[in-house]
């Protein structure tokens, strides 16, 4: 099996940009290694504190986040990081070429009880026209990524990244320590019959994705005429996985539990990468309205709608949507 830098020289990636995906890469190889023996070392668990989000913050939330903090900071290629766990974006190296955005650990809730959990990034080129400290920095729309991808930590830990061509899949090879091509391009199947969303929303969302659910679990006596199945593993990282290896529609839609937070998923370091490596794996990743990766980011923490997977499955979603204007 080829070694990732190999493959990364054969996709024309620059040395600059294979020595910063190398050294996000071994904060990941790190992670791995704490989070499968954080119950042994007591790190399990909350902390007292919350996030820029308003979320509590889990140990291995603030362990994650300073271990790629640690390792970023220090990275001559880096000018600026931007984190889930960080209210603000902070300036590394002047005048380096990248700038990395990323989630430390998704699917926090998952930590406690060995579920599925993972690390999300994304790189862009630096911007000249702003100071390393400025947000703007990150302020670039989703088609702008020089690179996405997502470390999952499950039964092996599997990365997937894109840095511009194909979608491809590696596991962590921990005899030698380095991630290994197992899956050269992913293909989205076009149609589906698996449908990841959290059922629990139901009453808030808006008329056209309840009727939309609606004919998913009618099944073969319903609109759609098959049967469908479900899946929510409250992770986007695995649930975008088993997407991209199987097929499938994930969506987390506006809701109005909340009419400061209609939507959940943040754009800049979920949304955007997850929605580059669908699309790159000849699948399709939407708001409710419009591409994700032609949004104008506004904020550093913004959130959006999310509905993404197998493109025919989305479009019957979109077209429901539509029709309940
Ligand atoms: P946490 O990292 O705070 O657990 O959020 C995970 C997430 O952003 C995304 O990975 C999941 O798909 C989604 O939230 C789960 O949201 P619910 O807990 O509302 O199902």
């Amino acid at each position: 099996m080829q070694r990732l830098t190999p493959t990364l020289r054969h996709d024309g990636v620059g040395i600059e940009l294979i020595a910063l995906i190398r050294t996000i890469l071994a904060a990941t190889k790190e992670i791995s290694f704490r989070v499968s023996q954080a119950e042994l070392a007591g790190i399990l668990g909350s902390t007292l504190d919350e996030n820029i989000q308003g979320e509590t913050q889990k140990k291995l939330d603030v362990v994650t986040n300073q271990l790629l903090k640690d390792m970023l900071l220090e990275c001559e290629f880096v000018r600026a990081i931007a984190s889930e766990e960080e209210p603000n974006s902070i300036a590394a190296t002047p005048n380096a070429p990248f700038v990395v955005a990323f989630d430390p650990l998704d699917g926090s809730s998952n930590i406690d009880i060995n579920g599925a959990i993972g690390t999300i990034f994304t790189i862009y080129q630096a911007r000249g026209d702003v100071s390393d400290s400025d947000p703007k920095q990150f302020l670039q729309g989703g088609r702008k990524q020089v690179c996405a991808g997502y470390v999952l930590y499950g039964a092996s830990t599997k990365l997937v990244m894109t840095t511009g061509g194909p979608t491809r899949g590696y596991t962590l090879d921990r005899t030698h320590g380095g991630y290994l091509l197992t899956t050269a391009e992913f293909a989205v199947p076009s149609s589906t019959q698996m449908f990841a969303i959290n059922m629990a929303n139901q009453r808030f969302w808006q008329a056209g994705f309840k009727a939309y659910v609606d004919d998913l679990l009618a099944g073969e006596t319903g609109k759609r005429g098959k049967r469908f199945n479900m899946r929510w593993n409250a992770a986007m990282v695995a649930d975008v996985h088993r997407t991209l290896e199987q097929g499938g529609l994930f969506a987390y839609p506006s809701d109005n539990r909340d009419k400061e937070k209609r939507a959940k998923l943040r754009l800049l370091y979920e949304a955007n990468p997850m929605a580059m490596l669908i699309e790159h794996a000849g699948g399709k990743a939407y708001t409710e309205q419009t591409a994700i990766l032609d949004i104008e980011p506004t904020d550093l923490h913004q959130r959006v709608a999310v509905i993404l997977g197998s493109q025919d499955e989305v479009e019957t979603c979109l077209s429901y949507l539509a029709d309940n204007q």
